[in-house]
């Protein structure tokens, strides 16, 4: 079974199983992939020249679509730039089909040109690796189908993840007579997991004072269970940008709009609660999670699809699916935390909020606010690794529109932002990614890709010309490392102006100083990729970060 037959065979496997999107970069070692998915019309093709960002592309499609997703590309350096990806799904439990090609086996380690040794490239980043046999007049279909199910079972089981499937390919790389007709699988259902007695856990929580920290969830029925959960047991949530908790119509009245900021004012030692709920992974929330990390006297249950506790603070790790898990303990409580617990905590909530009421515009906070407030219901939120997202979490406070949010907080990468974000517009989302500039120029190709795929994204760049979020660390102080090195090296200055870059990669742009122009732009879906630019100053930003963190402790009443 030459390559053409296989490649279909595995392409159409792949389609029975419910792969609906593959993105396919340009080669020539890899042709028999590119025609292969191309005859498989159930599956949409996106072609995306640069590898990193089509590994990054098909994570935000993964994401979006809850779905796998394949990403093929030829031979050499082109699946190395897979890596980043690789290791970004890795840690944020997203399942990514990596589909290299490779030359055979006779033609590895002796020098034959785009020959690199691609066994096992991803180390322990990917759920599997397999080196698939080279097609030949023998193959039976049967070895590409069982190849597929292979693949798709290992990145669907629990913790969800990526795989990696090298193919060699002989000459001639395609047959010209290859029509088939390959065997139809039945799709896999996932199993539902066996689910422990929380009883014993349902007991512990029951009229404690008690706090939930809810961190990165993908799971649409999450955030209902978990403030379900929060309003039976009388629990208020500090709840990240990415659990789903914060925008959206679940009832909402145990979530606080301003968690991160109230950790930060020190509420957590004013307000102590005596158990905390962990849910998913660590929260972007820097106060928050040093506060738990500092406190394992404190009981601290997490629960998490996989065993990972990165404050090393959790008394007891439960590995279920949160959603599941909060649905089973809401119904086990039996009573709530003591009257006025909840209350005390969402009464600073609201002195918070008036203290953050005025955010002076442009500013990063006040960005990252009327972002939120202007995004259409439905829309996907991709937020940068660097200010944006914490920026997200403590200004932009809860509404009840229903918003996305996503972002690559797995290994936090800074190079692939905008590219995850097109991935969310692949699956049909009205798309918006708040970024960073040197983030934004990182990926700066991902803008031409979007032009040229047609996504309607709306990319908005907080210009701050560096890396504003190394001023908020101890290296900005000049006692500690000088100034200019500071900033040729952490800052890493670069006076690019995104707006006519982006004009010459095919999208629209705007540079923009006024809120009513940013929020009618962010608040109208485009049709065509664009760019909007707010610039501001990196410096400026950290002094209004403190003098708003002290209007915040002011309006608690910690001094
Ligand atoms: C691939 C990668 N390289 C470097 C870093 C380290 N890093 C973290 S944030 C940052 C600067 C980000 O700057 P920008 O996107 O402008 O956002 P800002 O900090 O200004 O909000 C860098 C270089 C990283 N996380 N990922
Ligand atoms: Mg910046």
């Amino acid at each position: 079974m030459p390559n053409r037959r296989f490649a279909f065979t595995l392409a159409s496997s792949l389609a029975d199983l419910g792969l609906e999107h593959v993105c396919i970069s340009p080669g020539s070692r890899n042709t028999p992939l590119i025609a292969g998915f191309a005859a498989e019309s159930r599956i949409t093709k996106w072609p995306v020249l640069d590898e990193r960002s089509a590994g990054f592309f098909a994570l935000g499609l993964a994401r979006a679509t809850g779905l796998p997703v394949a990403v093929a590309c030829t031979s050499g350096t082109a699946a190395v730039e897979y890596h980043p990806a690789v290791v970004e799904a890795d840690l944020s439990d997203v399942p990514l089909l990596v589909l290299t090609a490779d030359r055979p086996e006779e033609l590895r380690g002796r020098g034959a040109p785009q020959t690199i040794d691609q066994i096992s490239l991803y180390g322990t980043a990917v759920r599997m690796f397999a080196d698939a046999l080279v097609p030949d007049e023998d193959t039976p279909a049967e070895a590409a189908a069982e190849t597929a199910v292979d693949i798709w079972a290992h990145a669907t089981t629990s913790p969800p993840g990526p795989v990696h499937l090298n193919l060699p390919f002989r000459e001639p790389l395609l047959e010209a007579d290859w029509a088939v007709a390959p065997p139809r699988l039945e799709r896999i259902e996932r199993s539902t997991e066996p689910h422990p007695d929380l009883a014993p856990i349902a007991a512990d929580l029951t009229g404690r004072r008690g706090l939930i920290v809810a961190g990165r969830s993908h799971d649409p029925d999450f955030p209902a269970a978990c403030a379900e959960l929060a309003a039976i047991a009388g629990f208020p949530i500090i709840a990240d940008p990415l659990s789903g908790l914060r925008f959206g119509t679940h009832r909402q009245d145990h979530v606080l709009a301003y968690g991160d900021r109230l950790a930060a004012a020190g509420v957590l030692d004013m307000l102590r609660p005596e158990v905390v709920v962990r849910f998913g992974p660590i929260p972007t929330s820097k106060p928050t999670w040093t506060w738990l990390e500092r406190h394992p006297d404190v009981n601290q249950i997490l629960i998490d699809i996989q065993s990972r506790d990165a404050t090393s603070s959790a008394r007891t790790i439960l590995e279920i699916d949160p959603g599941a898990a909060a649905r089973s303990l809401t119904s086990s409580i039996t009573a709530a935390a003591p009257a006025g617990w909840s209350k005390s905590w969402l009464d600073l909530d609201t002195s918070a909020a008036e203290a953050l009421s005025q955010l002076e515009f442009p500013s990063e906070p006040a960005i990252a606010r009327l972002v939120t407030e202007a995004a259409p219901n439905g829309s996907a939120l991709t937020l940068g690794s660097s200010m944006p997202i914490r920026d997200v979490d403590g200004f932009a406070g809860k509404h009840t529109r229903h918003l996305r949010m996503f972002g690559n907080r797995g290994a936090n990468g800074i190079d692939g932002v905008v590219s995850s974000g097109l991935g969310a517009a692949a699956a049909g989302l009205n798309t918006i990614i708040l970024v960073g500039d040197v983030s934004l120029f990182h990926d700066l190709n991902a803008i031409g890709t979007a032009a040229q795929l047609g996504l309607p994204v709306t990319v908005v760049v907080v210009n701050n010309n560096g890396g504003g979020i190394f001023h908020f660390l101890p290296q900005s102080d000049e006692s500690i490392l000088e100034p200019d090195v500071f900033e040729r090296f952490l800052a890493t200055p670069h006076g690019t102006d995104f707006v006519p870059v982006a004009e010459s990669l095919g999208a629209e742009a705007y540079e923009t100083a006024d809120p009513a122009e940013l929020r009618t732009l962010v608040s109208n879906p485009t049709e065509r990729p664009r760019l909007i630019q707010v610039r501001t100053d990196r410096a400026a930003n950290l002094d209004l970060h403190r003098s708003l963190d002290e209007a915040v402790r002011r309006a608690v009443g910690v001094t």
